[in-house]
């Protein structure tokens, strides 16, 4: 994609709501201002407010064994518990035994239950609907059961990533907000203060506060050091992994594997699954606002670049699949080279790829070789999903923006 004319920002018309282009460095006290500006036009068009109920959580150990990952590992359920116990969010979180200082870690949510994490039967099944799907799920009931207990453990390669000295939490995003368009009627829907309206948060604004949720419960976990939890998640849930990191600063970054569209992916290259399909087939992920946008992506004040420049300065990792062309990997790589301009700003390096710097913008990295600084990129063979690949280079991306010496 060498000299693919859709790339350069000026056919793409990518929009500089916020001014940004006038800066060539932002004090750290400006920014702020224009930071606000950029995340309440993402609100207004596209995820919507958080849900409307009183933050406040309590954390309730349920259970605290330290035989995990063949005694390497500690793990932790909690639930986190909501206002008078009207909603528990169940969580699963891994620490490394043996640690000498609290660890950096990553948070994420999981699409069909913790128990589809880990094989382990000590692993609660989840309370709320799981999607009827029986080689995901193993059920046809919206109700989880033992038959899909680990089915998901090559997305969560716990030992690994406790191997490699971080902690990792997860969250199933079903007890947070069923996936299925029910009228906002369950979940953290239900105790929402407000009537709601086209503003109102959907199912990706509730998961990303969900996932701050998850946040705050490590925070009070032995051995995680809560300035150093980044989020992350594969797809819807990286969709929602960057829009929780836009929305709390207190991420300490954020990792979206495959999130494309209305995740990472430009909108305006309208390659791949557009505003129309997603608007489409989940009406229930975004603000009412949103669906204005099919087949007029090019009428958005914003585009997902700003939503990675949301992320700045702190490190924010992109990964792509080759043939996970509906994901648009092209989208989220020149999403990561425009969001550069916003880390350059800030004083970093971002991808230390420009787009300006060139007569030609830049191209994709070759198959399986990880790019940038602050800002970090690959592209593997293959489909739709995150594979213990895409977490080594995950991790070896944290390692160099996260690690101190010692942990
Ligand atoms: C697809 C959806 C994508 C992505 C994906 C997933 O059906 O069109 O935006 O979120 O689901 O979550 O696996």
């Amino acid at each position: 994609m060498t000299d693919t004319p859709e790339s350069s920002p000026a056919v793409l018309g990518l929009p500089d709501p916020a001014g940004l282009n006038e800066f060539e460095a932002l004090p750290p006290e400006q920014w702020a201002g224009h930071r606000r500006i950029l995340l309440e036009l993402f609100r207004e068009h596209i995820y919507g407010q958080p849900p409307a109920v009183e933050p406040t959580i309590t954390c309730d150990l349920r259970e605290r064994v330290a035989d995990a990952c063949e005694g390497r590992a500690t793990r932790h359920q909690v639930d986190i518990v909501l206002g008078e116990g009207a909603l528990r969010l169940g969580a699963l979180i891994f620490v490394p035994n043996d640690i000498a200082s609290p660890v950096p870690a990553f948070a994420g949510l999981n699409f069909h239950g913790n128990h589809t994490v880990d094989p382990d039967p000590r692993i609660a099944l989840p309370r709320a609907w799981v999607a009827s799907n029986r080689a995901e799920t193993g059920c046809d009931s919206n109700t989880a059961s033992d038959a899909s207990r680990g089915l998901a453990a090559a997305r969560w390669p716990v030992e690994r990533i406790t191997g490699r000295g971080y902690a990792v939490a997860t969250l199933y995003a079903g007890e947070i907000d069923p996936d299925f368009d029910d009228g906002f009627a369950n979940g953290i829907h239900a105790l929402e203060r407000d009537p709601r309206g086209r503003g109102s948060g959907g199912t990706i604004a509730a998961w990303a506060w969900g996932l701050s949720r998850l946040r705050e419960a490590m925070a009070t976990i032995e051995g995680v050091d809560p300035s150093r939890i980044m989020a992350i998640g594969h797809s819807r849930m990286g969709k929602a992994a960057l829009w929780a990191a836009a929305e709390d600063l207190d991420f300490a970054g954020a990792i979206s594997s495959g999130s494309g569209c209305l995740g990472a992916a430009l909108s305006r290259r309208c390659r791949g699954e557009r505003i129309a399909d997603i608007t489409t087939r989940f009406p229930h992920w975004f603000c009412g606002r949103c669906a204005d946008y099919a087949d007029r992506e090019h009428e958005l004040p914003i585009d997902q670049h700003l939503l990675l420049g949301l992320i700045a300065p702190r490190p924010l990792y992109v990964a792509s699949a080759d043939q996970d062309h509906w994901a648009d990997p092209e989208g989220e790589f020149l999403a990561c080279v425009h969001a550069t301009a916003i880390y350059r700003k800030l004083g970093r390096s971002g991808l230390g790829l420009d787009p300006s710097d060139d007569a030609m913008p830049p191209a994709l990295p070759p198959l399986n070789r990880s790019v940038g600084h602050d800002v970090g990129y690959h592209i593997r063979p293959g489909h739709h999903d995150i594979t213990p690949l895409d977490w080594w280079h995950v991790l070896n991306f944290a390692d160099r923006q996260l690690k101190r010496p010692g942990h």
